[in-house]
């Protein structure tokens, strides 16, 4: 069995999870439930990044001890991501001593290949980015990133890590394997950041004491950034022999506002310290409304709660994937019409397309066959399953999520638009079709057994229960799926897969 780590950006501690976070856990763990249907060892970990100035000052300005904070946020993201279903296998957390153990490690073997030295640092710090900033990087005086944020002029005694002495072996690296960095946009990016050079960096901190203790070097912590990348080794065991058994990771998913820190600093630090570069970083796109910030009563409209509570949990993890490109920004003008889309969006495909489809299918199934449906030949539907299929297949393996959801999707399409096309109910009016009507019976339950198991990574708890109506038991793997198929469907369900919404669309 192949194994198949994988690991998403650690949330920082400073606040409430909000739709970006859940795009992006989501997204992973559409990446890990696949995986798994292919019949790969996935280990998936998530996490909170709890240390740095942006934490400490979250903690002042609300007068509590930053662990106290940490603590309460850890079990909020976890509620969350346990409500809508996300399947990992570690929760990581920058406070726990196997990370600080990790990270103390890790940076004295960078520092015995001799890439750490003292300097000074006087510039400016984003605190939003928890980064120091180049004058050439401000725009009016404030950072591009975080322009709500003052930016604040540092000066401090540091130990510093040579970046510098990396850039060729980062771009050399990036050439030798198009598959590192992805999608495109950001490996472009990356080549375009690394041919004006590197400058070294800040690998502690003297004037921030909420942080993992520098080795040796009393006063000083490790800089959040050094602190956070090494998460995704400490959450295997690092140092300890054993986390080579996951080591390197398949893949880092973070979002394109870090791909710097994941595609020229994490992958130095581990050239520095002898290790292995994980084999791709996929950098997604950004969930805007309203062309950037939110504002706090927009936010509020965007309550993850209040949107998982919406249509239930598979249905926002639907949405989310299927509106938003897996490798793209997305604009939505304001909450009220990311709301309003959800709900057409809701209708349309899974009340309208899926759930009726089931419905339909079924129905047909039960009064014609007594639900037994039996094949002779295969027919033009098929045809589309086998196609759609394939180019899910292909999609999801190359991270296109929202084209392999679309694929899984065009199988629904295809097979409504072959009831309407065969019309069963005439088929059944004539002796002379009966086995035309096995076959049209039986590609139908394909279709939706087929888009069950392939729409699961989406739709986990709708998706099985898909296959438990088509008379099927767990959920097959991928691979078989052919083998596997229900052809008996048990009896009529007194409730629907998805009911349609029929209210106003709005904030409520
Ligand atoms: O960056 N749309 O934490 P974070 C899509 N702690 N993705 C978004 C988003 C949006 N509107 N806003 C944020 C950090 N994200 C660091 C990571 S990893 C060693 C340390 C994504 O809470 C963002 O790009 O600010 C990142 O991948 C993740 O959410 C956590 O963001």
């Amino acid at each position: 069995m192949s194994r198949y780590y994988l690991t998403t950006a650690i949330d920082y501690s400073n606040g409430d999870p909000h739709i970006g976070h859940a795009y992006e856990k989501v997204g992973a763990d559409v990446v890990a439930r696949f995986r798994r249907l292919v019949g790969e060892d996935v280990h998936f970990v998530i996490g909170m990044d709890e240390h740095g100035q942006k934490v400490a000052q979250e903690a002042a300005a609300q007068d509590r001890p930053p662990q106290e904070l940490v603590d309460e946020l850890a079990v909020r993201f976890e509620s969350v991501w346990q409500r809508l279903n996300i399947s990992h296998d570690d929760f990581i957390r920058t406070t726990e001593p196997r990370h600080t153990q990790a990270v103390q490690a890790l940076v004295r073997r960078i520092q015995d290949t001799g890439d750490l030295y003292r300097d000074r640092y006087e510039g400016y710090y984003c605190t939003g980015c928890e980064a120091f900033k180049r004058e050439a990087e401000l725009e009016d005086g404030r950072c591009p990133i975080h322009p709500s944020r003052e930016i604040a002029w540092t000066d401090e005694e540091n130990w510093f890590f040579r970046l510098s002495a990396y850039t060729d072996r980062l771009v050399t690296h990036i050439e030798q394997h198009p598959e590192f960095i992805q999608p495109e946009t950001r490996r472009n990016e990356i080549l375009r950041l690394l041919e004006g050079g590197l400058d070294d960096i800040s690998a502690s901190r003297s004037r921030v004491p909420w942080g993992v203790p520098f080795p040796d070097e009393e006063g000083h912590t490790v800089y959040v950034w050094f602190d956070a990348l090494p998460n995704y080794i400490s959450a295997i065991g690092y140092p300890e022999a054993g986390f080579s058994d996951r080591w390197p990771a398949a893949l880092h998913i973070i979002g394109k506002d870090i791909t710097r820190f994941h595609c020229v600093i994490w992958p130095a630090m581990l050239l520095s310290a002898g290790l292995d570069l994980p084999d791709t970083v996929w950098g997604h796109g950004f969930v805007k409304i309203g062309g950037g910030k939110l504002s706090k009563s927009e936010a509020s409209l965007l309550d993850l709660d209040q949107l998982i509570e919406r249509h239930g949990p598979d249905a926002f993890r639907y949405f989310l994937l299927r509106e938003i490109p897996w490798d793209r920004d997305r604009d939505f003008p304001s909450a009220d019409a990311f709301l309003q889309q959800f709900d057409e969006r809701y209708n349309s495909d899974l009340a309208n397309d899926l759930g009726n489809l089931l419905n339909r299918s079924v129905a047909m199934a039960l009064k014609y066959r007594d639900g037994v449906v039996t094949r002779s030949a295969a027919t033009e539907l098929d045809t589309v399953i086998d196609s759609g299929l394939e180019a899910y297949d292909t999609a999801m393996r190359e991270h296109r999520l929202h084209e392999g959801l679309d694929a899984a999707m065009s199988i629904v399409r295809a097979a409504n638009g072959f009831i309407d096309s065969e019309q069963p109910w005439k088929l059944a009016k004539d002796p002379a079709q009966e086995d035309r009507l096995d076959n049209v019976l039986a590609a139908l339950v394909r279709a939706l057994a087929t888009t069950a198991v392939i729409l699961e990574p989406f739709i986990p708890t709708k998706a099985a229960e898909m296959w438990k109506r088509l008379g099927g038991d767990e959920l097959p793997s991928l691979e078989h799926l052919t083998g596997e198929l229900p052809t008996t469907v048990p009896g009529r369900w007194d409730t629907v897969l998805f009911p349609r919404v029929e209210k106003e669309s709005g904030g409520g």
